[in-house]
């Protein structure tokens, strides 16, 4: 008799194939077969309290690694609470593949057990969302839900197995176990639209570059720092392309991004989309040519004219224009000092007018206190994560990752409760790492058990909560909209003590309340070696510039 597999053993080899090595889960009847087969291939698994978590995280390992993360989940709710986390993914363009159980074939329609059509429920927040129709086609179709995680842009996929899929064996040799089934997908650009972007530059006064978040998914750092420093090109970065370029960099500015649009002859916007963090596009100069570069030709020319757009790898198109340009008599960076100083002065005046702020020592503590002293906490081995509303808007107006891949956000789908998922993903990918999480206190109660999940697998990491007792980023829009007597509806916490809450949990937790204790109580976190919570309490009364301007809705 030939040896025979089951599905899930079939899956645990196509994670082998893909370079999976973590999976993170919750489990369920329909899904065991999974787990047996991760333990033959040597696969961890990472079991979490909320399947949310468990496809941020997913979301998360993608990130930060490079390669695809896999969440597994059961049918029904175990799939619909993961949903949170596939549509992250997918405004984010994060590569993960989630895979859910199903009721068995054999039962089809008759009612089973948490049976749900989740094929129709993820397909439009994927690339790609199948049912698996036999155990033979179980590694193909991984592959295959892998694969497609890569087309243009990356993003998620869903597969469902159904649970007699799943568990039924099969012959060995009858089942198709990809190995060598993927392409790089690295587009160079057209080679054309890239000398057209050199002359732009050779002719341009006063060009700025916005790097965005593809940047870092294609792992372009080096490609856009040689760019802006060749060409004399000052940077501004956005998402998880913040970092690419260190802080007092001589092409590294935040605080005179809005000038520079305005005032700038050339805009080249790499790997972000014109969606509501760029105003849509509006707030460029309306005589500034622009350059559009990204993965996804949908995404080009999107909610405003552009003067040049170009379809590829950001790495690729930022690399071949630099060498491009180097090739010109004149290729206009020796004429860019003044515009550079210019914008150096707004940068300088803008920081000095915060500054006091930053420093204040009010109580309860001003906001702007406490990200400075997270911003000045952080080294180049820390990932920086933010979670919040108010709070996280103020940290990123201060907070300066230190290297390039140290910065996570939740991307453009804004969604509350990534933090503790996302640091999970981190320091188990990166052990060598620090990772800090800023929370707010509504965020954090999102997902917040999973801070159990850390002390388990024994996954340190600093998480400091902005308590303002309060949904503050929506609570301000209520005030001025309402007016201060109608504004405390369905946006007001408990005061709850998030410290004592670390400590139940098996971490280490503190209160602050002084902010001359914050950089002690950080140090304390940092040195406890445990997942830890620093519960800062922040006055409710004080809004970040973004969240009065309500700048997401415009
Ligand atoms: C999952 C999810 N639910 C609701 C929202 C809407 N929302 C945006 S900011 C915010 C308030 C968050 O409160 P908190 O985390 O305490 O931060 P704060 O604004 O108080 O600093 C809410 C509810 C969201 N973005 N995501
Ligand atoms: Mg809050």
């Amino acid at each position: 008799m030939s040896e025979t597999i089951s599905g899930g053993h079939l899956v645990a080899k196509a994670l082998k194939a893909e370079g999976v090595e973590v999976i993170y889960t919750l489990c369920g009847g329909h899904i065991i077969d999974i787990y047996d087969g991760c333990v033959d291939e040597g696969i961890e698994v990472i079991d979490v309290r909320h399947e949310q978590v468990a496809a941020h995280a997913a979301d998360g390992y993608a990130r930060i690694t490079g390669k695809p993360g896999c969440a597994v989940v059961t049918a029904g709710p175990g799939t619909t609470d993961a949903v949170t986390g596939v549509a992250n993914a997918f405004r984010a363009e994060s590569p993960m593949l989630l895979i859910g159980g199903q009721g068995a074939l054999s039962q089809h329609k008759m009612g089973s057990l948490q049976d749900l059509p989740h094929v129709d429920m993820m397909t439009p927040i994927t690339k790609f969302a199948a049912t698996v129709p036999t155990t033979e086609r179980v590694a193909d179709l991984v592959s295959m839900a892998f694969r497609e995680c890569y087309h243009g842009a990356p993003g998620p996929s869903f597969l469902e197995i159904p649970r007699d899929v799943l568990d039924a064996k099969v012959p060995l040799d009858k089942a198709r176990i990809p190995a060598n089934y993927r392409a790089s997908t690295r587009q160079a650009g057209d080679p054309e639209s890239i000398e057209r972007l050199a002359d732009l530059l050779a002719h341009a006064e006063k060009p700025a570059i916005l790097l965005g978040s593809q940047v870092q998914t294609c792992r372009a750092t080096d490609d856009a720092i040689d760019f802006v420093r060749t060409l004399n090109v000052p940077a501004y970065m956005n998402g998880s392309a913040r970092g690419t370029l260190p802080p007092g960099d001589p092409m590294h500015f935040q605080l005179s991004r809005r000038y520079a649009f305005t005032e700038a002859d050339l805009i080249i916007i790499v790997g972000t989309p014109f969606d509501f963090r760029m105003g849509y596009g509006k707030r460029l100069s309306p005589t500034a040519k622009v350059v559009q570069i990204d993965l996804d030709y949908r995404t080009v020319g999107k909610n405003r004219d552009i003067d040049l757009g170009i379809v590829g790898d950001p790495g690729l198109i930022l690399s071949a224009t630099a060498q491009a340009a180097s090739g010109r008599v004149e290729n206009g960076a020796a004429r860019r000092k003044e515009w550079i100083e210019e914008l150096r002065a707004v940068e300088t005046q803008a920081y000095e007018k915060r500054l006091p702020r930053q420093l204040s020592d009010a109580q309860p503590i001003d906001p702007y206190r406490l990200v400075h002293e997270i911003n000045e906490f952080l080294t180049e081995d820390t990932i920086y994560i933010g979670d919040g509303g108010d709070i996280v808007t103020f940290s990123g107006q201060v907070v300066q990752p230190k290297s390039p891949g140290h910065w996570m956000d939740p991307g453009p789908l804004g969604t509350l409760g990534v933090g503790m998922a996302f640091a999970m993903a981190a320091k188990k990918a990166r052990p060598d790492k620090e990772v800090l999480c800023l929370f707010g206190d509504g965020a954090f109660s999102l997902t917040g058990w999973d801070f159990e999940t850390m002390v388990r697998f024994d996954l340190p990491f600093i998480g400091v909560i902005g308590n303002n007792s309060s949904m503050n980023q929506i609570r301000y829009g209520q005030a001025a909209k309402y007016g201060e007597d109608r504004a405390r509806v369905g946006n007001t916490l408990g005061d709850v003590r998030y410290g004592e809450f670390a400590k139940l949990l098996g971490g280490h937790g503190e209160e602050v309340r002084d902010p001359a204790e914050i950089r002690p109580a950080l140090e304390r976190a940092r040195e406890s070696g445990k997942p830890s919570l620093i519960n800062v309490w922040v006055d409710p009364d004080v809004y970040a510039p973004g969240t009065m301007n309500q700048t997401m809705y415009k």
